[in-house]
């Protein structure tokens, strides 16, 4: 069995064992932050006070207290764009990790039954009609966008195309579909066809697709391979 990524991985262990909650965390810094502003104005309030015996006058205090907490606030807004950064990056490489793990578990299935085993066919499970992992997937520390039916973050695809007479998705050599390098001959008989090939594949184009929500917007990353026997 051999597999290519069109798609280069980074792989962080590290990101992969920070499955932190953000908002919690986001909150905790932001308070700390507050008070530390709340903290740094008492102390120059209290200091000026002291130094008005030595000339200061209510108007300098309060330019200087003013232009202060302008500047705090500036960095608060520093800090949390950055904080939002971190973030947006660790969800990214747990989005990418995690579809180099859901092709390694596809690449250790039998390879004539991954197709059945991962699609969104349930009628075609190996085991028995629901007994599949099927197409769709949870990440840990990913959560999907409202809009998101199924409520999974993860899907994988193959090259289909819905036949209406039969009323089932086949595996299809005639996909119109460059980002899977389709169309290819997916049986090896040097021949692209319409028939559905889900019996007698020798290779397989995957997508690993992952979704997810970022601060009410969705984002997405993918990675195609081709696992062959
Ligand atoms: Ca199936
Ligand atoms: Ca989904
Ligand atoms: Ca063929």
């Amino acid at each position: 069995m051999f597999y290519y990524c069109t798609n280069a991985i980074k792989h962080d262990n590290y990101l992969n064992s920070k499955k932190l909650n953000d908002n919690t965390i986001y909150i905790l810094y932001t308070m700390f932050i507050v008070r530390s502003v709340y903290g740094t104005v008492f102390a120059q309030v209290y200091m000026m006070h002291k130094k008005k015996i030595g000339g200061f006058t209510l108007i300098e205090l309060i330019i200087t207290i003013s232009i202060l907490v302008t500047v705090i606030l500036f960095l608060i807004g520093s800090m949390a764009t950055s904080w939002k950064v971190n973030t947006n990056t660790i969800h990214t490489n747990l989005a990418l990790n995690e579809a180099r793990t859901k092709i390694e578990e596809l690449q250790d299935s039998t390879f004539s039954q991954i197709y059945a085993e991962f699609n969104t066919d349930t009628l075609d499970d190996p085991n028995g009609t629901g007994t599949s992992p099927g197409s769709n997937f949870d990440v840990s520390g990913l959560y999907p966008s409202p809009l998101d039916n199924d409520g999974k973050v993860g899907r994988i695809f193959f090259p289909t195309i819905f036949n209406e007479v039969t009323n089932i998705q086949e595996l299809r050599e005639d996909l119109q579909d460059a980002s899977l390098g389709m169309p290819m001959d997916l049986n090896g008989d040097g021949v692209i066809d319409s028939n559905n090939h889900a019996n007698d594949y020798k290779i397989l184009p995957i997508r690993i697709e992952i979704k997810w929500d970022e601060d009410g917007r969705e984002k997405m990353h993918f990675l195609t391979t081709i696992i062959g026997q």
